[in-house]
C-alpha cells in the first residue's frame, strides 16, 4: 500500500567557488546523507558564485569536481537529484518574480551581504545584494521542507521563509515554508589560523583543510593550527576556540560524544591532540578521495548523470513555476 504521508523534500546547495573544505563537509555535506526516506535535491550553486568574480575555466572545473565530491561523499545520484543550478532555468526565472516580493531593507540587513561587500569593496554588484532571493528560489521551487546548512546560512533560510509566507499571504498556499536543519555541535567549524572565525573556502589555503588535501598537507596544516597557551585540553569555545574546534572535529569524525573525546584526550599535550585529529581526518577523507578519483576520471558518466538529474529537477521546478506565473497573473496560453 502506498504511504499516505507525503515524503519530505530536502534541498541544499554548495557553491563551486573554491576548494571544498572540512567545514563544508562537517557542517553541510555530511548531513546531506542523513535523509534516507526523503526526496533530496542537492545543487551545485554555480549561479551564486558569479556574485564574486570567477575565473571561467576554474569555475567549470570546480563545478564538475564538486559534483564528483557529492557522489564520493555518499550521495547516490540515482536516489538524490544532484544537478547544476544553471542547467535548470526555473531558478533564475523564479528569482525574478520573488525579487518583486522582497524588500531592499530586508536584503540590506543580511550579514553575508555586509561581509562580502567589505571583502569585495570594488565589486558590490546587484547580484551580491540579490543573492538571498536566488537562494530562496532554489529552495521554494521544490516545495522544500528541510534545508541542511551551516549556521552562516541560517539568516538566508529565514528570509526565504519570510518571502514564502509573504507570497502565500497574498496568493494562498503556493509554497511550502521550509525549516533549516542545523545541528548545533557542527554548525560552524572554525578557521585553523583564526579560530574565532568560520573556516571558509575563500580564505587562504593554510586556514582550512580541503576535502581533497593529501595526508601530508592535512598533518602540516593541523600542526600549525592556532591553539592557546594554557596547555589544557578542555572544551570551551569561548576562551579556548582553537582547542575546542579541534575537539569538535575529532568527536564528530570519531562518532563520539564530546565528553568521550575530552576524557580520551585529557592530560595529553596539544601535539597529541593535533596528531589524533590528523589521523581521524585522514581516515575519513581517504576513502572519499579514492571514490572521487574514480568518479572524476569518467567525465562522460559524470556529465550524463548531471544531464539526467537536471531534467528530473526541471520537471519538478516547472510545476511550481507554472503555478506562480498563474497566481501573479502572467498570461497563459
Ligand atoms: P565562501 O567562503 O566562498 O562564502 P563557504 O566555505 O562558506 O564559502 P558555501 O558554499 O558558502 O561555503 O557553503 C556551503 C555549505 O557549507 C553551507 O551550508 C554552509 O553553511 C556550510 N559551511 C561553510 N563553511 C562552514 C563551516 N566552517 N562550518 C560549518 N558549515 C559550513
Ligand atoms: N548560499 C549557500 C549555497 C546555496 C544554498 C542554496 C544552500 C545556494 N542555494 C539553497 C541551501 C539551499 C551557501 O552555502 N553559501
Amino acid at each position: 500500500m502506498e504511504n499516505a504521508e507525503k515524503r519530505k523534500v530536502v534541498f541544499s546547495g554548495i557553491q563551486p567557488s573554491g576548494n571544498i573544505t572540512l567545514g563544508n563537509y562537517i557542517g553541510a555535506l555530511r548531513n546531506f546523507t542523513l535523509f534516507d526516506d526523503a526526496d533530496c535535491l542537492y545543487c551545485l550553486a554555480d549561479l551564486h558564485t558569479l556574485t564574486v568574480r570567477q575565473n571561467p575555466a576554474e569555475l567549470r572545473r570546480r563545478t564538475a569536481s564538486l559534483a564528483a565530491i557529492y557522489v564520493a561523499c555518499g550521495l547516490d545520484p540515482d536516489k538524490n537529484i544532484i544537478y547544476c543550478q544553471s542547467h535548470v532555468p526555473a531558478h533564475a526565472e523564479l528569482a525574478w518574480i520573488l525579487n518583486c516580493y522582497t524588500y531592499m531593507g530586508e536584503l540590506s540587513r543580511m550579514t553575508q551581504f555586509k561581509d562580502k561587500s567589505q571583502k569585495h569593496a570594488d565589486n558590490i554588484n546587484a547580484g551580491l545584494f540579490d543573492y538571498p532571493v536566488l537562494m530562496a528560489s532554489d529552495i521554494l521551487l521544490y516545495q522544500t521542507d528541510i534545508v541542511p546548512v551551516g549556521v552562516d546560512q541560517k539568516q538566508h533560510v529565514e528570509i526565504c521563509r519570510d518571502i514564502a509566507q509573504r507570497f502565500n499571504g497574498i496568493y494562498g498556499d503556493v509554497f511550502t515554508v521550509p525549516e533549516p536543519y542545523i545541528p548545533k555541535a557542527t554548525a560552524k567549524i572554525m578557521s585553523l589560523a583564526e579560530p574565532e572565525r568560520k573556516m571558509s573556502k575563500s580564505d587562504p589555503e593554510d586556514t582550512y583543510i580541503a576535502i581533497l588535501d593529501k595526508p601530508e598537507d592535512i598533518r602540516r596544516k593541523l600542526k600549525r593550527a592556532v591553539t592557546d597557551s594554557d596547555g589544557e585540553i578542555r572544551f570551551d569555545p569561548e576562551t579556548k576556540p582553537g582547542v575546542s574546534n579541534l575537539l569538535t572535529i575529532l568527536s564528530v569524525l570519531k562518532k563520539e560524544t564530546m565528553k568521550e573525546t575530552v576524557s580520551a584526550m585529557q592530560g595529553l599535550g596539544y601535539g597529541a591532540l593535533k596528531e589524533a585529529v590528523s589521523e581521524a581526518v585522514i581516515a575519513e577523507l581517504t576513502p572519499i578521495q579514492q571514490r572521487y578519483n574514480e568518479i572524476i576520471a569518467d567525465k562522460d558518466a559524470l556529465n550524463a548523470m548531471l544531464g539526467r538529474n537536471a531534467e528530473r529537477a526541471y520537471a519538478l521546478a516547472r510545476r511550481t513555476l507554472r503555478k506562480v506565473y498563474k497566481k501573479v497573473g502572467l498570461y497563459q496560453l
